[in-house]
Protein backbone atom coordinates (compact mmCIF):
# COMPACT_ATOMS: atom_id res chain seq x y z
CA UNK A 1 0.00 0.00 0.00
CA UNK A 2 1.26 3.52 -1.27
CA UNK A 3 -0.41 4.72 2.23
CA UNK A 4 1.53 2.68 4.56
CA UNK A 5 4.63 4.15 6.23
CA UNK A 6 3.08 7.53 5.06
CA UNK A 7 4.93 10.30 6.64
CA UNK A 8 4.03 12.82 9.56
CA UNK A 9 0.65 13.35 11.25
CA UNK A 10 -2.15 13.32 9.40
CA UNK A 11 -6.37 14.27 9.75
CA UNK A 12 -8.21 11.34 9.52
CA UNK A 13 -10.45 11.44 6.94
CA UNK A 14 -13.28 9.70 5.15
CA UNK A 15 -12.91 6.13 4.30
CA UNK A 16 -12.14 5.30 0.55
CA UNK A 17 -14.34 2.75 -0.01
CA UNK A 18 -13.83 -0.30 -2.67
CA UNK A 19 -9.82 -0.07 -2.92
CA UNK A 20 -9.99 -3.53 -2.10
CA UNK A 21 -11.86 -5.00 -4.97
CA UNK A 22 -10.33 -2.51 -7.27
CA UNK A 23 -7.20 -4.57 -6.50
CA UNK A 24 -8.83 -7.70 -6.92
CA UNK A 25 -9.77 -6.99 -10.69
CA UNK A 26 -7.01 -8.39 -12.68
CA UNK A 27 -4.61 -6.00 -14.66
CA UNK A 28 -5.68 -3.20 -12.42
CA UNK A 29 -3.41 -0.93 -9.83
CA UNK A 30 -4.66 1.90 -7.83
CA UNK A 31 -1.95 4.05 -6.88
CA UNK A 32 -2.73 6.32 -3.44
CA UNK A 33 -1.24 9.34 -1.93
CA UNK A 34 -2.10 11.26 0.80
CA UNK A 35 -4.05 8.49 1.97
CA UNK A 36 -3.64 6.30 5.04
CA UNK A 37 -4.04 2.92 6.38
CA UNK A 38 -6.11 3.25 9.71
CA UNK A 39 -6.90 -1.07 10.17
CA UNK A 40 -8.70 -2.36 7.21
CA UNK A 41 -9.68 0.84 6.21
CA UNK A 42 -8.17 3.44 3.73
CA UNK A 43 -8.22 6.94 4.78
CA UNK A 44 -8.27 10.34 3.11
CA UNK A 45 -5.79 12.48 4.37
CA UNK A 46 -6.09 15.74 2.89
CA UNK A 47 -8.43 15.59 -0.64
CA UNK A 48 -5.29 13.94 -2.59
CA UNK A 49 -5.76 12.31 -6.40
CA UNK A 50 -5.98 8.43 -6.83
CA UNK A 51 -4.38 7.50 -9.92
CA UNK A 52 -6.24 4.23 -11.36
CA UNK A 53 -4.56 1.84 -14.33
CA UNK A 54 -5.27 -0.98 -15.84
CA UNK A 55 -4.30 -2.61 -18.97
CA UNK A 56 -6.31 -4.01 -21.46
CA UNK A 57 -6.41 -5.61 -25.33
CA UNK A 58 -6.11 -2.18 -26.83
CA UNK A 59 -6.52 1.95 -25.51
CA UNK A 60 -10.35 1.52 -25.77
CA UNK A 61 -10.46 -1.86 -23.65
CA UNK A 62 -7.82 -0.68 -21.10
CA UNK A 63 -10.18 2.51 -20.74
CA UNK A 64 -12.94 0.81 -20.48
CA UNK A 65 -11.24 -1.23 -17.54
CA UNK A 66 -9.75 1.64 -15.69
CA UNK A 67 -13.73 3.25 -15.55
CA UNK A 68 -14.70 -0.03 -13.96
CA UNK A 69 -12.32 0.11 -11.25
CA UNK A 70 -13.21 3.48 -10.70
CA UNK A 71 -16.69 2.72 -10.25
CA UNK A 72 -16.17 0.70 -7.38
CA UNK A 73 -14.41 3.70 -5.36
CA UNK A 74 -16.36 5.99 -3.35
CA UNK A 75 -16.39 8.14 -0.37
CA UNK A 76 -18.64 11.19 0.51
CA UNK A 77 -17.46 14.28 -2.34
CA UNK A 78 -15.92 11.47 -4.63
CA UNK A 79 -15.47 12.69 -8.16
CA UNK A 80 -13.31 11.49 -11.10
CA UNK A 81 -12.84 12.60 -14.82
CA UNK A 82 -14.38 11.11 -17.60
CA UNK A 83 -11.98 11.96 -20.01
CA UNK A 84 -8.61 10.86 -18.81
CA UNK A 85 -7.34 8.63 -21.99
CA UNK A 86 -9.56 9.81 -24.69
CA UNK A 87 -6.64 11.58 -26.34
CA UNK A 88 -4.69 8.63 -26.75
CA UNK A 89 -7.91 7.08 -28.72
CA UNK A 90 -7.72 10.05 -31.12
CA UNK A 91 -3.47 9.62 -31.49
CA UNK A 92 -2.31 8.59 -34.72
CA UNK A 93 -0.82 5.35 -34.88
CA UNK A 94 0.02 4.91 -38.42
CA UNK A 95 2.17 7.69 -40.39
CA UNK A 96 1.30 7.76 -43.78
CA UNK A 97 3.47 9.76 -45.87
CA UNK A 98 4.51 10.94 -49.51
CA UNK A 99 7.43 12.40 -51.84
CA UNK A 100 4.99 15.00 -53.34
CA UNK A 101 1.03 16.32 -52.93
CA UNK A 102 0.91 14.87 -56.21
CA UNK A 103 0.63 11.70 -54.56
CA UNK A 104 -2.51 11.83 -52.72
CA UNK A 105 -4.69 10.92 -54.71
CA UNK A 106 -3.62 7.31 -55.47
CA UNK A 107 -2.29 7.62 -51.26
CA UNK A 108 -6.24 8.50 -50.46
CA UNK A 109 -7.26 4.77 -50.85
CA UNK A 110 -4.77 3.72 -47.91
CA UNK A 111 -6.37 6.75 -45.87
CA UNK A 112 -9.80 5.88 -46.74
CA UNK A 113 -9.02 2.22 -45.81
CA UNK A 114 -7.27 2.91 -42.27
CA UNK A 115 -10.82 4.70 -41.59
CA UNK A 116 -12.48 2.21 -42.51
CA UNK A 117 -10.70 0.09 -40.08
CA UNK A 118 -10.81 2.65 -37.12
CA UNK A 119 -7.07 3.67 -37.41
CA UNK A 120 -6.23 6.94 -36.49
CA UNK A 121 -3.10 8.28 -39.38
CA UNK A 122 -1.94 11.71 -40.07
CA UNK A 123 -0.72 12.56 -43.08
CA UNK A 124 2.14 14.41 -44.45
CA UNK A 125 4.19 15.32 -47.82
CA UNK A 126 8.17 14.82 -46.95
CA UNK A 127 10.73 14.10 -49.49
CA UNK A 128 13.79 12.05 -48.92
CA UNK A 129 15.33 13.97 -51.77
CA UNK A 130 13.97 17.91 -51.69
CA UNK A 131 13.52 18.09 -47.58
CA UNK A 132 15.59 15.03 -46.46
CA UNK A 133 16.37 17.21 -43.07
CA UNK A 134 12.55 16.90 -42.10
CA UNK A 135 12.66 13.61 -43.15
CA UNK A 136 15.38 12.00 -41.31
CA UNK A 137 13.84 13.92 -37.89
CA UNK A 138 10.15 12.93 -39.00
CA UNK A 139 11.56 8.84 -38.46
CA UNK A 140 13.35 9.29 -35.68
CA UNK A 141 10.69 11.08 -33.59
CA UNK A 142 8.25 8.99 -34.89
CA UNK A 143 8.18 6.29 -32.39
CA UNK A 144 8.05 8.31 -28.95
CA UNK A 145 4.96 10.42 -30.26
CA UNK A 146 3.00 6.82 -30.73
CA UNK A 147 3.72 6.03 -34.44
CA UNK A 148 3.13 2.44 -34.21
CA UNK A 149 3.95 1.62 -38.22
CA UNK A 150 4.88 4.26 -41.30
CA UNK A 151 3.78 4.22 -44.56
CA UNK A 152 6.12 5.89 -46.85
CA UNK A 153 5.01 5.69 -50.51
CA UNK A 154 7.03 7.83 -53.57
CA UNK A 155 7.29 7.56 -57.20
CA UNK A 156 10.80 7.98 -59.64
CA UNK A 157 13.76 7.42 -57.95
CA UNK A 158 12.11 5.79 -54.77
CA UNK A 159 14.01 6.28 -51.72
CA UNK A 160 11.64 7.67 -48.73
CA UNK A 161 11.06 4.59 -47.70
CA UNK A 162 14.24 3.49 -47.02
CA UNK A 163 15.71 6.94 -45.75
CA UNK A 164 13.12 6.97 -43.17
CA UNK A 165 13.47 2.74 -42.45
CA UNK A 166 17.29 4.11 -41.88
CA UNK A 167 16.12 6.41 -39.13
CA UNK A 168 14.04 3.99 -36.79
CA UNK A 169 12.94 0.61 -35.87
CA UNK A 170 9.14 0.93 -36.68
CA UNK A 171 8.25 -0.82 -39.32
CA UNK A 172 8.15 0.71 -42.49
CA UNK A 173 5.77 -0.11 -45.31
CA UNK A 174 6.95 1.17 -48.29
CA UNK A 175 4.22 1.90 -51.69
CA UNK A 176 6.51 2.41 -55.12
CA UNK A 177 3.92 4.46 -57.09
CA UNK A 178 3.97 4.89 -61.20
CA UNK A 179 4.99 8.87 -61.45
CA UNK A 180 7.41 8.50 -64.51
CA UNK A 181 7.91 7.56 -68.03
CA UNK A 182 9.20 4.08 -66.17
CA UNK A 183 5.45 2.93 -65.63
CA UNK A 184 6.90 2.72 -61.71
CA UNK A 185 9.00 -0.13 -62.01
CA UNK A 186 11.91 2.63 -61.05
CA UNK A 187 10.17 3.01 -57.84
CA UNK A 188 9.41 -0.62 -57.54
CA UNK A 189 12.80 -1.27 -57.60
CA UNK A 190 14.37 1.82 -55.61
CA UNK A 191 11.81 0.78 -52.93
CA UNK A 192 12.29 -2.85 -52.58
CA UNK A 193 15.75 -3.89 -52.77
CA UNK A 194 16.87 -2.74 -49.25
CA UNK A 195 20.56 -3.57 -47.73
CA UNK A 196 20.23 -6.12 -44.79
CA UNK A 197 19.36 -4.34 -41.71
CA UNK A 198 17.32 -1.71 -43.03
CA UNK A 199 13.79 -3.42 -44.09
CA UNK A 200 11.16 -2.24 -45.92
CA UNK A 201 7.82 -4.18 -46.55
CA UNK A 202 7.29 -3.19 -49.70
CA UNK A 203 3.43 -3.77 -51.20
CA UNK A 204 2.41 -3.75 -54.96
CA UNK A 205 2.08 -0.72 -57.05
CA UNK A 206 -0.71 2.16 -57.04
CA UNK A 207 -3.87 1.77 -55.60
CA UNK A 208 -4.01 -1.86 -55.15
CA UNK A 209 -1.03 -1.27 -52.91
CA UNK A 210 -2.31 1.72 -51.45
CA UNK A 211 -5.11 -1.06 -50.12
CA UNK A 212 -2.51 -3.24 -48.68
CA UNK A 213 -0.60 -0.93 -47.06
CA UNK A 214 -2.93 0.01 -44.76
CA UNK A 215 -4.67 -3.74 -44.04
CA UNK A 216 -0.75 -4.93 -43.31
CA UNK A 217 -0.24 -1.75 -40.87
CA UNK A 218 -3.11 -2.62 -39.35
CA UNK A 219 -2.61 -6.51 -38.86
CA UNK A 220 0.69 -5.07 -37.82
CA UNK A 221 -0.90 -3.21 -35.44
CA UNK A 222 -3.38 -5.82 -34.23
CA UNK A 223 -0.69 -7.98 -32.74
CA UNK A 224 -1.35 -6.00 -29.92
CA UNK A 225 -5.07 -4.92 -30.11
CA UNK A 226 -7.55 -8.10 -30.35
CA UNK A 227 -10.68 -5.56 -31.23
CA UNK A 228 -8.59 -4.50 -34.02
CA UNK A 229 -7.63 -8.42 -34.98
CA UNK A 230 -11.59 -9.07 -34.94
CA UNK A 231 -12.21 -6.32 -37.27
CA UNK A 232 -9.70 -7.77 -39.76
CA UNK A 233 -11.17 -11.39 -39.36
CA UNK A 234 -14.61 -9.81 -39.93
CA UNK A 235 -12.86 -8.46 -43.23
CA UNK A 236 -11.43 -11.83 -44.67
CA UNK A 237 -15.29 -13.24 -43.85
CA UNK A 238 -16.48 -10.67 -45.66
CA UNK A 239 -14.22 -11.26 -48.96
CA UNK A 240 -14.56 -14.94 -48.09
CA UNK A 241 -18.44 -14.25 -48.87
CA UNK A 242 -18.07 -12.17 -51.93
CA UNK A 243 -15.80 -15.05 -53.43
CA UNK A 244 -18.48 -17.89 -52.58
CA UNK A 245 -21.14 -15.42 -54.21
CA UNK A 246 -19.38 -14.94 -57.37
CA UNK A 247 -18.93 -18.79 -57.69
CA UNK A 248 -22.67 -19.60 -57.13
CA UNK A 249 -23.43 -17.14 -59.83
CA UNK A 250 -21.02 -17.99 -62.26
CA UNK A 251 -22.59 -21.80 -61.85
CA UNK A 252 -25.80 -20.97 -62.07
C1 LIG B 1 8.53 11.64 -55.94
O1 LIG B 1 8.56 12.18 -57.21
C2 LIG B 1 7.14 11.88 -55.45
O2 LIG B 1 6.78 10.92 -54.52
C3 LIG B 1 6.29 11.80 -56.68
O3 LIG B 1 5.75 10.52 -56.88
C4 LIG B 1 7.27 12.12 -57.79
C5 LIG B 1 6.95 13.41 -58.51
O4 LIG B 1 6.83 14.45 -57.58
P1 LIG B 1 6.36 15.93 -58.06
O5 LIG B 1 7.35 16.38 -59.08
O6 LIG B 1 4.98 15.75 -58.62
O7 LIG B 1 6.37 16.76 -56.83
O8 LIG B 1 9.45 12.23 -55.09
Amino acid sequence: MAAEGYPGSYQKGKEIKGIKQAESLSDVVVFHAGTVVDGKKILTAGGRVLNVCALGQGIEAAIGRTYQAVEKISWDGCYFRRDIGRKALNRPLVGIIMGSDSDWPILKACKEKLDALGLNCEVKVISAHRTPELSARYARQARARGIKVIIAAAGGAAHLAGALAAQTTLPVIGLPLNATSLAGVDALLSTVQMPPGVPVATVGLDKWGAINAAILAAQIISTTDSTLAQKLDREKEKMRDKVAKADKRVNT
